[in-house]
């Protein structure tokens, strides 16, 4: 029914989660972005911006990308793991959190990864400033998940897929959640439930240890 094109990357995972968590079928489609397959043009044609994941919706003919959105589009698909739009409140609480996904957390962790482990060269300002932005983001999350079990109350959704993916390279990177208590134990209450593992399966299993060390700054 679905064609999910792929990489074992936090974008990624956020996909595939998703799709376990639904009990969809779908096909993976390795995208292996170190071989730069992600700027051929049926990647392309697919995204214009060349990144993975995509979601093609064979049924109905709905090719997707950028994980936010393919992640609303499953919910709404579905109707599971999002709010209705029914209730505006529970709605707009949910969609400010995926947007706040999108604009914070995935490009403020993603330069972090870049400039404190990736980076041909150490930019002492770039690894202080997303080093700065991360721990200020974890503990923003921290008070979201304050009294809650997940982002939008006691209902998991794809406002934890989203930002899971996130917190799991962290983690997987070394980073410690002990300073965010309410991080962490969403982190655990999240990390357990089966369609995360088989999600973070596919296509193929993170090895963190292919990451460099982390530089200072
Ligand atoms: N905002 C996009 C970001 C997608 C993204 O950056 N994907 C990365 C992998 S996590 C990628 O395809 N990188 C390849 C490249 O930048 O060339 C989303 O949420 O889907």
């Amino acid at each position: 029914m679905f064609d999910l094109y792929t990489h074992a990357t936090p974008n990624g995972y956020k996909v595939s989660i998703a799709l376990e968590e639904l009990g969809y079928v779908y096909s993976v489609h390795p995208i292996y972005l170190s071989k730069g397959q992600q700027f051929e043009a049926a990647v392309r044609e697919k995204n214009p911006n060349a990144k993975i994941p995509i979601l093609v919706d064979r049924e109905r003919d709905v090719t997707i990308y950028e994980s936010q959105a393919i992640l609303l589009y499953l919910a709404q698909r579905s109707g599971q793991l999002f709010p209705d739009q029914s209730e505006p409140a529970s709605y707009w609480d949910g969609m400010q959190k995926l947007f706040f996904a999108s604009a914070s957390i995935g490009p403020m962790f993603g330069q972090r990864m870049h400039f404190s482990f990736l980076a041909p060269e150490t930019v002492p300002y770039g690894i202080r400033r997303y080093e700065a932005e991360g721990d200020r983001l974890m503990e923003v999350c921290d008070s979201m998940l304050s009294g809650r079990e997940y982002f939008l109350g006691e209902q998991y959704s794809i406002v934890d897929i989203a930002v899971y993916g996130w917190i799991k390279i962290a983690v997987a990177a070394g980073y410690t959640l002990a300073e965010t208590p309410n991080l962490l134990a969403w982190f655990d209450r999240v990390d357990a439930r089966r369609a995360v593992r088989k999600g973070l399966e596919v296509p193929a299993r993170m090895d963190p240890s292919r990451l460099p060390r982390r530089k200072a700054a």
